[in-house]
């Protein structure tokens, strides 16, 4: 396994449920490194373009309205296979199918308030960090 970097979102309700900073504990408990953060409240443009690859999927307006519905954190996540680690630090989409001690399992409430996103390959993770961050906002581990 090599050192990758995955794209990484607070989803508006984990926000509003105050667990940034436990979801960002699990990330560093799990060996990821965020190398750069932002807060910001996506516009309806940002969000339908993050998520373009969805657009003809019958929860596309449901998931545009609730990615756009209050401020998320958007991160870049650095470690050993990141982008699969991260998606089992996050569990399964559906938290009620989510395996118990993953991110969704513990915080998230339903399959469209799911607390977290992550890339799901190495194409994705890098058309999606670099939708959110240049490269000069990117802090590398040494
Ligand atoms: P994400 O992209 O947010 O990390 O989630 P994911 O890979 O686990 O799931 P994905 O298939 O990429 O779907 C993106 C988001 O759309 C919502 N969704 N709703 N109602 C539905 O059947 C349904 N399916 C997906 C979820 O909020 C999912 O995170
Ligand atoms: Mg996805």
């Amino acid at each position: 396994m090599s050192i990758e970097r995955t794209l990484s979102i607070v989803k508006p309700d984990a926000v509003a449920k105050n667990v940034i900073g436990e979801i960002y504990s699990r990330f560093e408990k799990g060996g990821l490194s965020i190398v750069a953060a932002k807060m910001m409240h996506l516009t309806q443009e940002q969000a339908e373009g993050f998520y373009a690859e969805h657009k003809e999927r019958p929860f596309f307006a449901d998931l545009v309205a609730f990615m756009t519905s209050g401020p998320v954190v958007v991160q870049v996540l650095e470690g050993e296979g990141a982008i699969k680690k991260n998606r089992d630090l996050m569990g399964a989409t559906n938290p009620k199918e989510a395996e118990a001690g993953t991110i969704r399992a513990d915080f998230a409430s339903s399959i469209d308030a799911n607390a977290v996103h992550g890339s799901d390959s190495a194409e994705s993770a890098e058309r999606e960090i670099a939708y959110f961050f240049n490269d000069n906002e990117i802090c590398p581990r040494g």
